[in-house]
């Protein structure tokens, strides 16, 4: 058996967060485990804004001591984390131990957040949990705003913000080209230390764009497939590729709801 583990947000519609981990883990083939660190619950009378409750570090801590001790689990996943004293519990919990991989989803705003609202969290989670990581998985936004880049327009320009953000300290970096990359492509391009060469490798992959909508949870679908590749012995780069094929399956297949977007099946 192999083992995935989570620590994220609970966002309650299932269309995102901690739902649609484990969802993953569970299609993919592994046992899924989390801890939760918010809860993540839009309003529908409010135009759908995110109501925002953070879970109480001590309650964290105490999850993922239940968890490592239940199980020796070297591969985990980081998404949302919400606030300063969530991150410092959760930077202190991974460094209590060693791990094989630490997939941190950068989640620095959701769908229909105010942007800026979150500097002081944004701040932290750049020096105090990305240098834990290995892999990256920003999306446009947020590669723009890690790398300090206005723009990303072309794959040359995917390919230098996944190279900035290395210099934090992982060993690859994903960067999403998402929707709001030019073209008929959704374009990733996964960026990797190689051990030999000083230069970083660098793989692109591309699929015709599904839709010009955005669709809910897709950032985390793919990051969780990932993890759960990962967790099972692949390399890097194929677990991006199992991963993409995934979460691609998922928005063709994706579900409806009254929400303004659709979310992601990981059932396909
Ligand atoms: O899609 C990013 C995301 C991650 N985690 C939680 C969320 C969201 C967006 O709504 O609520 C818990």
């Amino acid at each position: 058996m192999h083992f995935a583990y989570v620590i994220a947000g609970s966002e309650a519609t299932g269309g995102a967060g901690i739902q649609v981990d484990l969802k993953t883990f569970q299609q993919l083939g592994v046992y899924g485990m989390g801890a939760i660190t918010c809860i993540v619950s839009f309003d529908p009378e409010n135009n759908w804004a995110h109501r925002f409750w953070p879970i109480d570090p001590a309650v964290i801590a105490a999850q993922f001591e239940a968890a490592t001790a239940a199980q020796d689990l070297d591969t985990v996943k980081i998404g949302m984390l919400g606030t300063p004293a969530t991150i410092d519990v959760v930077a202190t919990a991974l460094a209590s131990k060693p791990w094989r991989h630490v997939l941190v989803d950068p989640v620095l705003i959701c769908k229909g957040q105010e942007p800026g609202a979150a500097l002081n969290t944004d701040n932290a989670l750049r020096q105090k949990i990305l240098p834990l990581a290995t892999v990256v998985t920003p999306n446009n936004f947020e590669a723009r705003t890690l790398a300090g880049l206005d723009r990303l327009d072309t794959t040359a320009d995917l390919v230098e913000a996944g190279r900035r953000i290395l210099a934090y300290g992982p060993q690859a970096v994903v960067v999403k080209g998402g929707i709001d990359f030019p073209g008929p492509d959704a374009v990733d391009v996964l960026v990797q230390r190689s051990p030999k060469a000083a230069e970083p490798s660098v793989e692109i992959l591309a699929a015709p764009k599904v839709g010009q909508e955005r669709v809910s949870g897709a950032g985390c679908t793919f990051a969780a497939a990932i993890t759960a590749e990962l967790a099972k012995g692949s390399s890097v780069s194929d677990a991006v590729r199992v991963a993409k094929a995934f979460v691609t399956r998922g928005i063709q297949a994706r579900v409806r709801a009254h929400t303004p977007f659709d979310t992601v099946w990981q059932g396909a």
